[in-house]
């Protein structure tokens, strides 16, 4: 502790970057050269804009980070956090016992997801529901005497968290080169993207869909079916670029899953609460998972919540013949996150808010810049300079702004990313690579 540091709010930006750099390890950062440039430094937000420590105001077109699904400042939220860590911040739900946000949170929860889902297991966190997630699927196959259904079935350039198991069900080939990952019993398929794979191949994107869920198929008997316990995906793959699968895709992913009576799981972290247009990413495409793990949106970000949904044909094995599930965690239905979520969990508002934008070297023929070039960081670092967040993935340009958004921001949010497409595009000539 420096006991001559400025109090809290007489810092000036270089002064919050140097402290940052000496004590704060960034999530998914080069430490030594964010140490070099700076770290942003974001003090208020409201709606759907933040503000930096220079006063510059941004408009956040990504939701925080996919989750401030009803904006910045909505006093309801923090009335209820309040109410609650006054009343009771925190008891646990181990030991028989509960809090009344938890049970009606999880109430609620049952009447807002899919009829076959009237069971919750709370986590902190969408990587954790979804190591909860592994722990769950493989339970439920032990109970029912098949132990040896040990294998999830996930897709590259999936995202599915950082933990130990949300990193080895991911397929970021990135994250696997670190730790010794993935986990045994997991393997990947390719992912349905039709725009690097399906398009060049002169297949329409039916078809691609219908040959991109071929590969669970070839997958589940490569593995030997009676060894695969679930499937999981994203109904969009949000981190890995937004990409949505073809209509045909998920439907014939759900026969396939049936065929074999494999679990499917939807991981709804992102496109549940509704990023998609519908409550659920599963209901905009058409399946009816098992189980799904829901976070960041069930609290708008406000505080942190997981969990999983689960689904009668897990939970009346899991409850009516397994006995004591041997975990859970501290914060598993924190009666303030309960609280918030329950304030907010009516009254989401849904219009299908997310998408992407991929910079490419010639728009007729799809050519892609070299990756080297890094142009997508190149588009983003116009976007911060003008007033706007969005992230780039690779080279696609990802856009998730919260979905309380009005007709005129949309405008202006529109009328930013074009000035920066053409900041970038005027960039890109500049440095000789188009
Ligand atoms: N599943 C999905 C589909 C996610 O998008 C997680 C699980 C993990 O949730 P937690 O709460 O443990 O972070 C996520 C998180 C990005 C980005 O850069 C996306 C996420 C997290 C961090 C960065 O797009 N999604």
């Amino acid at each position: 502790m420096n006991a001559v540091m400025a109090p809290r709010h007489e810092r000036t930006t270089a002064e919050w970057q140097a402290a940052d750099a000496a004590h704060f390890l960034h999530p998914f950062t080069d430490f030594q050269s964010l140490a070099k440039k700076g770290a942003r430094i974001i003090t208020r937000a409201d709606n759907i804009y933040l503000w930096d420590s220079d006063g510059h105001k941004i408009l956040d077109a990504m939701s925080g980070l996919w989750c401030v699904n009803v904006g910045y400042g909505q006093q309801a939220l923090v009335d209820a956090a309040t109410r609650q860590l006054k009343e009771l911040p925190f008891y646990n739900a181990f030991f028989q016992t509960a809090t009344p946000p938890a049970i009606e949170l999880a109430e609620l929860l049952s009447e807002v997801t899919p009829p076959q889902f009237k069971h919750v297991f709370f986590s902190g966190s969408g990587s954790e529901g979804n190591d909860t997630i592994v722990r769950m699927v493989r339970r439920y196959w032990d109970i029912l005497g098949q132990p040896e259904r040990q294998v999830i079935v996930s897709r590259k350039n999936a995202y599915h968290g950082s933990t130990m198991a949300g990193a080895s069900l991911g397929g970021m080939s990135g994250m696997h080169a670190q730790g010794g990952l993935p986990i045994p019993g997991i393997v990947h398929i390719e992912q349905p993207h039709w725009f690097e794979v399906g398009r060049p191949q002169g297949l329409s994107r039916d078809e691609f869909g219908r040959v991109a869920a071929g590969w669970l198929e070839q997958k589940i008997l490569e593995v030997g079916p009676e060894k695969v316990a679930a499937f999981i995906g994203e109904p969009v793959q949000g981190a890995g670029g937004v990409i949505v699968p073809p209509e045909t895709y998920w439907p014939e992913v759900q026969r396939i899953c049936d065929r074999y009576g494999i679990l499917l799981v939807s991981d709804e972290v992102i496109c549940g609460f509704g990023r998609t247009g519908n409550w659920w990413g599963c209901e905009t495409m058409g399946t009816r998972p098992d189980l799904m793990t829901f976070a960041k949106g069930v609290t708008s970000g406000y505080v942190p919540l997981g969990g999983v949904m689960v689904g009668d044909r897990v939970a009346d094995v899991l409850i009516g013949q397994g006995g004591e599930f041997t975990h859970g965690y501290t914060y598993s239905g924190h009666p303030v996150a309960c609280a918030v979520a329950l304030a907010l969990v009516g009254e989401a508002q849904t219009c299908g808010l997310m998408g992407a934008l991929q910079l490419v070297k010639d728009k007729a023929s799809g050519t892609p810049f070299p990756s080297e070039l890094e142009v997508g960081m190149v588009c983003r670092g116009h976007c911060f300079g003008n007033g706007l967040i969005m992230r780039a993935v690779g080279d696609r340009m990802i856009i998730a702004p919260p979905l309380v958004i009005a007709r005129a921001q949309i405008d202006e949010m529109a009328a930013l990313i074009r000035r920066c497409l053409d900041l970038t595009l005027a960039d890109v000539r500049g440095r000789g690579w188009m």
